[in-house]
């Protein structure tokens, strides 16, 4: 495998509707035709209900317009919610917390068991439809009311996503806004392609604090995203506590990439994290990095070492150099340490994973390199979780796949290991480095970001589908897609959403939606969100690609660059 220190050198440049009639569906007449993605004209594209409707990212499997009845959000709207069920009542008040602060409106959240008159519903019902899955819901825009139905409170929460896009771009204000609300008839029908939709944050390099973690969260799930990958150690920072070695965050958390005071997330901190995630249907998954990324735990404990001494807190951006030690003498002592962190980290994450890293390993001898995983990876299953681990370097240990989930972050779908791992009956999260990662570069004028692997505009990064990406491997066997962001050269908030948007919707949409769509329908339906970012105050990278509308193309100059 080349080293990316070799790429560094050798860089890389590199509306079709689907009506269905569902099993579940209440029956009902719903519009002639589906809705086609382009907007007629760009002040169209920021106001009517009907643009609103057209523009929806990611697009829904299904759309069709009712023309003629439109329903208006008043100040006498209330949001129904399943009399029954804790989790549309959480919805229920999610959606009202969205609608309150530009509508300046009471939106009382009340119970019920059909649709409300003058109300946006959530019903849970009975929904035996494979298709429409657990995430998937059915939404109806009538002259009476909004009813967004689905199996379970991850469709209900979809759907919410997809209703805040047809209301007005302004109800993205934080301040009450003078606008008619009003959302366009429609029966829509909406269900992910693939099940698994992720972005990671490296809060090694740079440490960030619990409140920013939940701006990123809210970030994500406005494209129907459903995991958070936490990247919480690296050789520049260890960022999570754990009580059996208090040293790690006493002094392996003291500095980051560029020398700063880095920082951890206790306990408390983290469960906070995974609550607000799972409020809003987001699954955490913490990751490890191991053997190799792991300076911060070396200069921290120094029995981890061969010599039996700490190294120096790292501060630069460099890989693969150090190792946990496996020799004879220190075997032991490392897997009861490895025991310890993901017993504790087990036992505070309900999700499903727990990401053992192990890429980059090139301080670390072969032989041992499988001689490790092969005894660490059991580990992870014995505390009932998942392994995630990094690959092509996970493969050479090849792993369990029963037990083990590889996330592919390499650059070549047609490699013979992967086809290899596939017939073993390996499952594939897909993040190629020159398509998903979201710390790359989009231009060489870009101003923060690497290069190493590829520079990736907004059009390569909605040029894949990750269902199909990798040859040889069979779509069932693929889980989804997580696009990464790495943060040697990213330090707030502002430089956060610069590289995330536009390219995570991208990314969001190629998992989520019917891959007929194309770069032309959805450059356009992108476009009608620059709006709702500005108005979100989220900072993002205008790209020359996108036909943004006149009103916000005059005021980028407002945005900041990072
Ligand atoms: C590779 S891809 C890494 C990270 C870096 C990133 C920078 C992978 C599993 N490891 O450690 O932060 O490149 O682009």
């Amino acid at each position: 495998m080349l080293h990316r220190t070799i790429l560094r050198r050798a860089r890389w440049i590199s509306s079709v509707t689907i009506p269905l009639l569902l099993g579940c569906s209440p029956s009902h007449d719903v519009g002639e035709a589906g809705v086609s993605s382009s907007a007629s004209s760009e002040s169209d594209l920021v106001t009517s209900p009907e643009a609103n409707l057209r523009n929806v990212v990611p697009a829904p499997v299904s759309v069709h317009s009712r023309a003629g009845h439109n329903h208006t959000i008043t100040s006498n709207t209330v949001i129904g919610v399943d009399a029954a069920s804790h989790q549309a009542r959480h919805v229920g008040e999610y959606l009202a917390s969205l609608l309150r602060p530009a509508t300046g409106y009471a939106l009382p959240v009340l119970p019920a068991v059909t649709p409300l008159h003058d109300g946006i519903t959530l019903l849970l019902r009975d929904c035996h439809d494979e298709r429409l899955s657990k995430e998937g819901y059915e939404l109806d825009v009538d002259t009476d009311g909004i009813v967004i139905r689905a199996a379970d409170g991850r469709g209900l929460f979809a759907g919410v996503q997809t209703l805040r896009q047809l209301l007005p771009a302004n109800i993205e204000s934080a301040k009450p806004v003078k606008d008619a609300w009003a959302v366009a008839g429609a029966h829509i029908i909406d269900y992910p392609k693939l099940e698994f939709r992720g972005a990671m944050l490296d809060v090694s390099r740079h440490f960030f604090g619990v409140d920013i973690v939940k701006r990123y969260i809210d970030d994500i799930v406005r494209y129907k995203m459903n995991h958070l990958h936490l990247h919480l150690t690296d050789d520049q920072g260890w960022r999570i506590q754990i009580d059996a070695w208090p040293q790690l965050t006493a002094i392996g958390s003291g500095s980051d990439v560029v020398g700063g005071p880095g920082g951890f997330y206790t306990k408390a901190d983290y469960q906070e994290i995974v609550r607000y995630a799972a409020s809003r249907h987001i699954t955490i998954i913490p990751e490890i990095d191991m053997p190799a990324h792991i300076n911060a735990a070396l200069a921290s404990v120094p029995k981890l070492n061969c010599n039996d001494r700490s190294p120096p807190l790292y501060t630069g951006s460099n890989s693969g150099f150090p190792s946990l030690c496996m020799d004879a003498a220190h075997r032991d002592f490392v897997i009861k340490f490895i025991d310890d962190v993901v017993r504790e980290l087990a036992k505070i994450t309900p999700g499903p994973y727990i990401h053992l890293g192990g890429d980059e390993a090139q301080g670390t001898a072969l032989a041992d390199y499988i001689a490790f995983e092969q005894r660490v990876l059991p580990i992870v299953s014995r505390y009932g979780k998942t392994v995630i681990g990094w690959d092509p370097d996970l493969l050479k240990a090849k792993p369990d796949p029963k037990t083990t989930l590889i996330q592919y972050w390499w650059i070549t779908p047609t490699d013979d290991a992967l086809k290899a791992a596939a017939k073993r009956g390996s499952k594939f999260l897909l993040s190629p480095g020159d398509i998903t990662y979201l710390d790359t570069k989009y231009t060489e004028s870009t101003p923060i970001g690497q290069n190493w692997m590829a520079l990736i505009e907004v059009k390569d990064a909605y040029s894949w589908d990750p269902a199909t990406y990798l040859t040889g491997v069979p779509t069932s066997q693929i889980v989804g897609f997580e696009a990464p962001l790495w943060t040697e050269t990213i330090s707030n908030l502002a430089d956060i959403e610069y590289m995330i948007y536009p390219r995570l919707p991208a990314h969001a949409e190629r998992g989520w939606s019917p891959a007929s769509h194309t770069w032309d329908d959805f450059k356009v339906r992108l476009a009608a969100q620059g709006p709702r970012w500005k108005l979100a105050n989220i900072n993002y990278y205008a790209s020359p690609q996108v036909p943004w509308p006149v009103d916000i193309r005059t005021s980028l100059s407002s945005l900041k660059e990072p």
